[in-house]
């Protein structure tokens, strides 16, 4: 059966032992009959190191690994800094941040999706800073309680700044969209991290395109399929 599959925004951590349960659920329901599976970011509710023995990600790692399809992974804006010691262990291929895939005949670009949002200037500045290679050398160098806790610092500095930003400056900036579907020369777009499932019509190039978004695993889960078909965005229970 020709089927690939794509989720994102996982959140995986502890303190949620429910939305673990129903990614490993939907690990053994899912991937028995696809072709293959794509994680489009922010599978991890924070990465600090791929040394970080939280046994969380082991348990992840040897689910992924044990998987009968191909396992790919674009780094999302809570877990970029997960490397090729874990990617390793768990049989996951890293992507780079724009990844153009032919599937079914049909040309398609996946991302992350923070990239996208261009009108939040305070979290681009912020993502510049913290994708410099020397910073991440440095901050994977210190010790693993100091980096959870400049860890924790982030995620409350990160709360807090949303609570201050509009909606519509948390969202994809239109253009930046377009922009990145002329560059590939693509009609669909699949992305994550905006949490705002929907499946959106657009003209790029004076022809109609989808940009297909996944949702957050909060109470649920998000998948898209793609299939010889269509593309299609698939909410299901844990
Ligand atoms: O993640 P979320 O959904 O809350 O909001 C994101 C953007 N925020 C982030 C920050 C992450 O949450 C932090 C994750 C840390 C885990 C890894 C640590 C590795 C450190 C490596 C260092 C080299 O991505 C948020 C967007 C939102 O999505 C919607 O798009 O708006 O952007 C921000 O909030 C950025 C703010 O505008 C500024 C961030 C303040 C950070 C405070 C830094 C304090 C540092 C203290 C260190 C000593
Ligand atoms: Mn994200």
């Amino acid at each position: 059966m020709s089927r690939t599959l794509f989720i994102a925004d996982l959140h995986l951590c502890t303190q949620e032992p429910a939305i673990t349960a129903g990614f490993l659920r939907f690990l053994q329901r899912e991937t028995q009959n696809a072709d293959a599976l794509y994680i489009l970011g922010d599978l991890f509710e924070a990465w600090i190191g791929d040394d970080d023995p939280n046994p969380l990600h082991q348990q992840i790692a040897a689910a992924l690994n044990a998987l009968p399809l191909p396992v790919f992974f674009i780094h999302g804006n809570r877990d970029f800094l997960l490397g090729k010691r874990y990617a390793r262990a768990s049989g996951m291929q890293l992507l780079p941040e724009e990844q153009m895939l032919n599937l079914y005949g049909r040309s398609v670009l996946i991302m992350h999706g923070d990239t996208l949002c261009t009108d939040d200037e305070g979290y681009q500045r912020f993502r510049r800073k913290v994708h410099q290679p020397w910073l991440q050398k440095l901050f994977l160098a210190l010790p693993l309680r100091l980096r959870q806790r400049i860890a924790l610092r982030m995620r409350d500095g990160s709360k807090d700044a949303n609570q201050h930003k509009s909606v519509a400056i948390m969202d994809v900036n239109p253009q930046a969209v377009v922009d990145a579907m002329q560059r590939h020369h693509v009609q669909w777009l699949i992305h994550g991290h905006t949490h705002r499932p929907a499946v959106h019509t657009l003209l790029v190039n004076g022809q109609p395109a989808q940009r297909l978004v996944l949702g957050a695993w909060h109470h649920e889960g998000s998948m898209i399929e793609v299939t010889p078909q269509g593309l299609s965005l698939i909410h299901f229970p844990f």
